[in-house]
């Protein structure tokens, strides 16, 4: 088996979670170790600074290339298409998501000693199970495409690990909050736009009702998540479809009241769309005893404690 450095490659790299997870894998493993892979959205002047490339995911002689021009050993596999675009695109949902997955996990098949990264999310859970404290262990009956395609790569994942003895780990992650990229196509991505509105405008129209409960998490434990699952022994890593990760639960009224708290003249109404349908269809809360127990997962933010962080930090950049 071929000796390989301590190289990582992130594919989709320029998205909400890839363009702040790429950072931070630089400053743990070197800027130079860390290559971030985009396609559609071009990288920032801090991408930049490392090493980046423009890469398709369904391309595997690409990702191939890729891996062995930079002698890679870790794969995040981070591009996907979300549940909003994939209820509008299913054929592409299909194709991104598990096709490149699939890509991914047979280059590192072939490469033997890949170590691979890949997102589920709580969209996997659907219909047949409680909606509060989801279990980790549950029937996975999804009715968006999105969640078809998660509990497919979840299985995907899964059977390389038992039948290659890959490596690879997996999160399921909730909804999440961030201050630098905007999420895209998302069902969650409410929990983000509106601290824009509210600090821009001090009005947002909500396109999911007020009661609508769902788990949600603040980037830095979702980037602690990412890096401390795959820094783990392999022993004790004994999910391998994905692992169940909460952080905290709120609905968009009880944003808003924790917005209001800091912005006092916000407001804010509802018009409930499409995504409410997918929203509707997803836990309120996960039970994540699993995560805690076999790799020491446990959040550092509350929905006060984000709150107030996102306000800060938004203020600061988009002050005039
Ligand atoms: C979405 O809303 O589609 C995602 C997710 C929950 O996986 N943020």
């Amino acid at each position: 088996m071929p000796k390989r450095s301590n190289r990582v490659l992130v594919i989709g790299a320029t998205g909400q979670i890839g363009s702040e997870l790429t950072l931070a894998l630089r400053k743990h493993h070197g800027k130079d170790n860390v290559v971030a892979g985009w396609y559609i959205d071009k990288p920032t002047k801090a991408l930049k600074e490392g090493p980046f490339e423009h890469l398709d995911v369904r391309s595997r002689s690409h990702v191939a290339e890729t891996i062995e021009k930079y002698d890679i050993d870790t794969v995040y596999q981070l591009a996907a298409l979300l549940s909003a675009t994939g209820e509008k695109d299913p054929g592409g949902a299909w194709r991104v998501n598990v096709e490149g997955l699939h890509n991914v996990l047979e280059i590192a098949r072939e490469h033997k000693g890949i170590k691979v990264f890949w997102p589920s999310s709580m969209a996997v859970y659907g219909e047949g199970v409680p909606a509060v404290n989801t279990p980790q262990v549950a029937p996975l009956l999804p009715t968006t495409m999105y969640g078809v395609t998660k509990v497919a790569g979840e299985l995907l994942c899964d059977y390389y690990h038992r039948h290659y003895g890959l490596d690879v780990r997996c999160l399921r992650y909730p909804g999440i909050v961030s201050s630098e990229a905007l999420p895209g196509g998302g069902t969650t991505d409410y929990a983000v736009e509106i601290f824009y509105d509210a600090i821009k405008k001090e009005r947002y129209t909500c396109f999911l009702s007020k009661d609508s409960t769902l788990p949600m998490m603040y980037m830095p434990d979702c980037i602690k998540a990412s890096m401390d699952i795959m820094a783990a022994p392999a022993a004790s890593v004994k999910t391998r479809t994905g692992y169940n990760l909460a952080g905290m639960s709120f609905s968009p009224a009880e944003l808003v009241k924790e917005i209001q708290r800091i912005i006092p003249t916000f407001e804010c109404d509802y018009k409930p769309d499409f995504r409410q349908k997918i929203a509707d269809s997803w836990p309120k809360s996960l039970d994540d005893r699993e995560a805690r127990r076999d790799w020491g997962w446990k959040p550092s933010y509350d929905l006060a404690s984000m709150t107030q962080d996102m306000v800060t930090r938004l203020r600061a950049r988009l002050a005039p």
